[in-house]
This record gives structure tokens, C-alpha cells and sequence, in this order.
């Protein structure tokens, strides 16, 4: 009997060794800007390596206890061919004020494989799958209690108006994620999504940080049109 417990320890030790490191889901430590109203949530879900079979993102979001985001919610996605909007900003796209009405539209979850998906988009040809959805929220305060989940394969990275607050640990994907940032560019990262039905969500919690509009169109912006109206010849 002790003999093969010593060798099922030993087991356990080699495979260990074997197995990638153990995935978790992990807050940035940004607090994420929220406001009262309308706000912007954008994920990444990302591939482990090219041909991968599947793909998935879903998404929820809890504020004070009321779920704000979850399976079903309306988004928009795209698989990206190239960084969005461009090399320089290959994290604009999840700035509540890009404009993405050319995206696909349906609900979370989004990718492809496996039967858990809303929204079908993407292959193992490319690396990344954005989404990006509208929340509402009644009311917010800095001491809100903000949970954020997420039911992903293989990889996943979550702006809330903006900012980073949160991405699957133990990946590849470079601080600023871009269209070709797969989870397994030599760390053997994969991870597998849940399956169930509701989705099993991996949770975080995330500090708060009261915004106003993110959404509000800044004396700057009408400047930098007037300026390039005034450019163009208007
Ligand atoms: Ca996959
Ligand atoms: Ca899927």
C-alpha cells in the first residue's frame, strides 16, 4: 500500500513537471474606470497556436450584485487581420469611442468550436477574437464591489472603458496585446472553457475608479476636427 502511494506521489510530481504552469485569470491592479450609465467592456479571446479547434469568450460582469454583463448580452466582434486601428494603437479598439459598426453583431459568448458560442466568428488561422459591449449601470460608487468572470479558450485579456483590468496568466500575449498575440508562442499555454451550460466563469475582483461619460465627445476631439476641417479645406 505504501509503495503505491510513493508511486502515485511520484506520478503526480512528473506530471506536474510535464503540465504547463497552472492558468488563472488575474486583475491588472488598474482600477477600472466605471461610470454611472453607459460604459464599454472589451475582451480579447485568443488562441494558443495556429490550428487550434476552438475558441471562446463570455463574459460577466457584477456590480453591487446585479450582473450588468453576462451570456446573451449584445456585442460586437471581429477577427483581426491586422492591428485595430493601427501598428502605433493596436489596443485602440477597445476605447469606448472607437467606432467598431463595420463589427459583427450578435450576443456573448463569441469564437468557434465546441457548441458554446452565440456569436461564431474566427479559426485557427488567426490568433485573436476582439469583442466589445455597452453596459449600463444604475449607480457607483469607489467602494463598489466589482466582479468580473470570464469563461474563456485558451486566452483572454478584458478592457473596462479602456483599461486593461484583467488577462488569463502565464500566457505569451505581450503587455500590449496585438492581432497576432497568441497564448502559446512557446510556453505551452492552452486552456479549456467551461462547457456548461450556464458558463462556468473564472472570477476577479477589480477596485473602482467613478468616471464621468467615457462615452462624451471632449473639447479636444472638436478641436482635432475643426483643425482638420480647417486642413481640408472647409
Ligand atoms: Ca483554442
Ligand atoms: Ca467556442
Amino acid at each position: 500500500m505504501k509503495l503505491i502511494i510513493q508511486a502515485g506521489i511520484v506520478i503526480l510530481m512528473i506530471a506536474s513537471l510535464i503540465m504547463p504552469a497552472n492558468a488563472l485569470l488575474e486583475a491588472s491592479g488598474e482600477k477600472a474606470p466605471i461610470a454611472k450609465g453607459d460604459n464599454l467592456i472589451a475582451g480579447a479571446a485568443v488562441n494558443d497556436s495556429a490550428g487550434s479547434s476552438d475558441l471562446t469568450l463570455i463574459i460577466q460582469l457584477k456590480i453591487d450584485g446585479k450582473i450588468v454583463v453576462d451570456e446573451g448580452h449584445k456585442c460586437t466582434a471581429i477577427q483581426p487581420l491586422e492591428n485595430i486601428p493601427s501598428d502605433k494603437d493596436p489596443t485602440g479598439w477597445t476605447q469606448p469611442k472607437f467606432d467598431d459598426k463595420d463589427w459583427e453583431k450578435g450576443e456573448y459568448g463569441v469564437g468557434y468550436g465546441d457548441g458554446d458560442d452565440n456569436l461564431i466568428i474566427g479559426n485557427g488561422t488567426h490568433a485573436m477574437v476582439y469583442s466589445r459591449a455597452i453596459f449600463e449601470v444604475k449607480s457607483i460608487r469607489s467602494n463598489s464591489k466589482v466582479e468580473l468572470g470570464a469563461d474563456f479558450d485558451d486566452g483572454c485579456v478584458i478592457w473596462i472603458n479602456g483599461v486593461e483590468v484583467a488577462r488569463e496568466s502565464n500566457t505569451d500575449i505581450p503587455d500590449e496585446p496585438e492581432w497576432d498575440s497568441w497564448t502559446d508562442k512557446g510556453s505551452g499555454h492552452s486552456h479549456e472553457a467551461s462547457k456548461t451550460d450556464p458558463p462556468t466563469y473564472e472570477f476577479v475582483e477589480l477596485d473602482v475608479k467613478v468616471i464621468g461619460n467615457p462615452f462624451a465627445v471632449e473639447p479636444a476631439d472638436k478641436l482635432a476636427t475643426s483643425w482638420g476641417e480647417i486642413k481640408a479645406g472647409y
